[in-house]
């Protein structure tokens, strides 16, 4: 396809100069970043940081650009939700491959580090709250990557048809996706994480099993979810964005790697007694990664 300037109403760019939902300039952002869902989360990891260089905020979505040593990162909230996700990684992936002046898309592409640090519940009994997780693939049943056109690798295929076999999906549902960790992030987290798939959902409540007085159409989901198997992999838990970072980083060429505090057993029906102490932890261990990334 012809590289054509793309128009002011798709690519928004605000009097600052800076990218419409992130108000985040060109210059103003690190090829490594951090998002997470909460936005108070973004000075609990920037905190971390030697030297901060700016702090940017647009509705739900606030950015701190710093160093650690020389190691330049940004750290980004999503909010909740893969619709977010759409947003903070087309904005991401636009500031850094399109020219904000010609509107044209840059000859020479970046490839991002993008790096989940969120919380979420485990599937599995073994994996404790107050543990951590990284999800080698994000399997999304929410309905944001079927609007995009993408390639899923021969291994994909078959994880997703031994999904389709064995998970039943009430009618209606999204047709469920799913992509694979970044395989050059993904070897930097091993030690002292449990691993296995991540399910991203449309909902916190019904769409991960949850009743409180509603009653759900689908009262097996997390049974099915917890049975499945095929070759090792394992479901280990579920959330609410990590197929949406996965897809979209297949589509636009970046490295994405989610990694979750657990701060909810569903089997065990338990929850953390101190959830922030425990995004704590992981945000100090996965700093220490990151910052030799
Ligand atoms: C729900 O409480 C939120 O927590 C999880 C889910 O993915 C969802 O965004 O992640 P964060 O703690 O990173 O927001
Ligand atoms: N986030 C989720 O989406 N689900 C949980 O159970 C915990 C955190």
């Amino acid at each position: 396809m012809d590289n054509q300037r793309i128009a002011e109403s798709e690519l928004i760019i605000n009097n600052r100069g800076a990218i419409y939902h992130l108000d985040v300039r060109p210059d103003e952002l690190a090829d490594t970043i951090i998002t997470v869902g909460d936005p108070d989360r973004v000075g609990s990891v920037s905190k971390h940081f030697d030297k901060i260089e700016g702090k940017f905020q647009h509705r739900e979505f606030v950015t701190h650009t710093g160093y650690i040593g020389h190691k330049r990162i940004s750290v980004v909230s999503t909010g909740i939700g893969t619709d977010n996700i759409d947003i903070v990684l087309n904005e991401l992936d636009a500031l850094v491959n399109i020219d904000f002046n010609t509107r044209l898309v840059k000859p020479d592409l970046t490839s991002l580090k993008i790096i989940r640090l969120g919380t979420s519940g485990a599937l599995q009994e073994s994996i404790p709250v107050d543990s951590f997780v990284v999800s080698s693939h994000g399997l999304g049943l929410d309905n944001l990557m079927p609007y995009y056109a993408f390639e899923n690798t021969t291994a994909e295929k078959q994880l997703l048809e031994a999904f389709r076999g064995q998970v039943f999906l009430q009618p209606g549902g999204a047709s469920p996706c799913l992509f694979e960790a970044s395989a050059a992030l993904h070897p930097h987290f091993r030690d002292g994480f449990h691993t296995g798939i991540t399910v991203t959902c449309p909902g916190f409540y019904a769409p991960q099993g949850r009743a409180l007085r509603g009653t759900l159409a689908n009262p097996n989901l997390i049974d099915n979810l917890t049975g499945f198997s095929y070759e090792s992999h394992r479901i280990t838990n579920f959330e609410m964005e990590t197929s949406g970072i996965y897809g979209m980083g297949r589509v636009l060429g970046h490295q994405c790697l989610s990694i979750s505090a657990i701060v909810a057993n569903r089997i065990r029906k338990e929850f953390s007694k101190d959830g922030g102490a425990a995004v704590a932890a992981l945000i100090e261990k996965g700093l220490g990664i990151i910052a030799t990334l």
